[in-house]
């Protein structure tokens, strides 16, 4: 019995070191789609927009199955999860809630949450279809739906039920989530930080309720539009890049200003000497001392003017600045060094003599 526990043991810390040891898992990026509702599709724009910009810098062609308007129950009905699948989808962004909660959220009023556990079901049931198939799943939580422009209608704030009916929802998505391994994207914190400091650029972009900007952050009062989307891209990138291996670069200010029609941008905010990143990043200035074309960040011989940049030994010294040792060895040095060398033999040969 004892060498069982003993061997139990010591299988049960190997379990332990394994877990600990398993690195993010990369994931198969090669055919992306897009399901969810009216929250991944702004009207008459690119929708949705948030998996557009990631599949623009994953270079692959976004399938999208995403439908304006949908119900969480429309979504299991219609088979977006099934046509995902059939699309030979090997990562799927799944992103549903939205609908459900704006449309239901009066049903708090007399303590009813059945369309909120409706909702998480529904999510868990398209969830559990794509990892059926061997699909890597991401989703996000909902934003914070109080800062809705239409969470505070003239005489009738709903705010505090839009404020329940999230939490609520966030939380059990959260939990089946966990349950399947497949992250979620704080959609929800991104929001309310964004709220605390809704500057672009220098420019506001318009998340107080009842805001009515042209870079408003939720489109047509309702569902997040482009900017908003550029966010949303930048936080699942964030979660792709920790838990998938995704090695993204994040859209830049510009980027985002680009989706608002803001164009002061400042992508190196940090460094008071730059506003692009250029050649060299950000705190690092582009200088090209000796005019050779390659700044020197990158030259391999920053002081001389080498544009071919050539190092036959590829010790990252380039041939250019490198010579001038051997060239003073073959010089005066040599013969100083010839002389000691023959001098030395001279004295060996001396001592062996005696
Ligand atoms: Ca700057
Ligand atoms: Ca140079
Ligand atoms: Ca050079
Ligand atoms: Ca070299």
């Amino acid at each position: 019995m004892q060498a069982w526990n003993k061997v139990a043991k010591v299988l049960l810390a190997v379990v332990f070191a394994v877990g600990l040891a398993v690195p993010v898992r990369a994931a198969d990026f090669s055919v992306v789609s897009a399901i969810g509702d009216e929250l991944t599709d702004a009207p008459g724009d690119r929708g949705p927009a948030y998996v557009e910009y990631i599949a623009d810098l994953l270079g692959v062609e976004l399938r999208n199955f995403a439908v304006e308007n949908a119900y969480t129950a429309e979504i299991v009905e219609d088979g977006q999860d099934l046509a995902a699948i059939d699309a030979g989808s090997t990562f799927v962004f799944l992103w549903v809630g939205y609908h459900d909660i704006w449309a239901d959220v009066l049903q708090l009023i007399v303590d009813d949450e059945s369309f909120i556990d409706e909702a998480v079901a529904n999510w868990a049931a398209l969830a559990d279809a794509l990892q059926a198939a061997g699909i890597d799943v991401i989703t996000a939580n909902l934003p914070d739906l109080t800062l809705l422009p239409g969470a505070n209608p003239e005489g009738f704030d709903m705010r505090d039920l839009f404020e329940q009916a999230t939490e609520l929802f966030n939380e059990r998505l959260q939990t089946a989530a966990d349950e399947r391994g497949i992250p979620v994207v704080d959609i929800y914190s991104l929001s309310r930080q964004i709220a605390e400091d809704p500057v672009l650029c220098g420019t506001d972009i318009g998340m107080a309720p009842n805001y009515g900007g042209p870079t408003d952050f939720f489109y047509d009062r309702l569902v997040p539009g482009k900017l908003a989307q550029g966010y949303f891209a930048n936080a699942f990138i964030e979660v792709l890049n920790e838990e998938f291996d995704a090695g993204l670069n994040p859209l830049l200010p510009s980027d985002l200003g680009a989706l608002a029609g803001i164009t002061d941008c400042d992508d190196c905010p940090n460094d008071p000497n730059k506003t692009e990143p250029g050649v060299c990043g950000c705190g690092t200035p582009d200088t090209d001392t000796d005019g050779d074309g390659i700044p020197d960040c990158n030259d391999n011989c920053p002081n001389t003017a080498n544009p071919d940049q050539a190092d036959a030994n590829n010790d990252g010294v380039g041939d250019a600045c490198e010579a001038v040792v051997p060239t003073k060895f073959c010089g005066r040095g040599a013969t100083a060094a010839m002389v000691l060398l023959l001098l030395s033999l001279s004295i060996v040969k001396l001592v062996r003599r005696r």
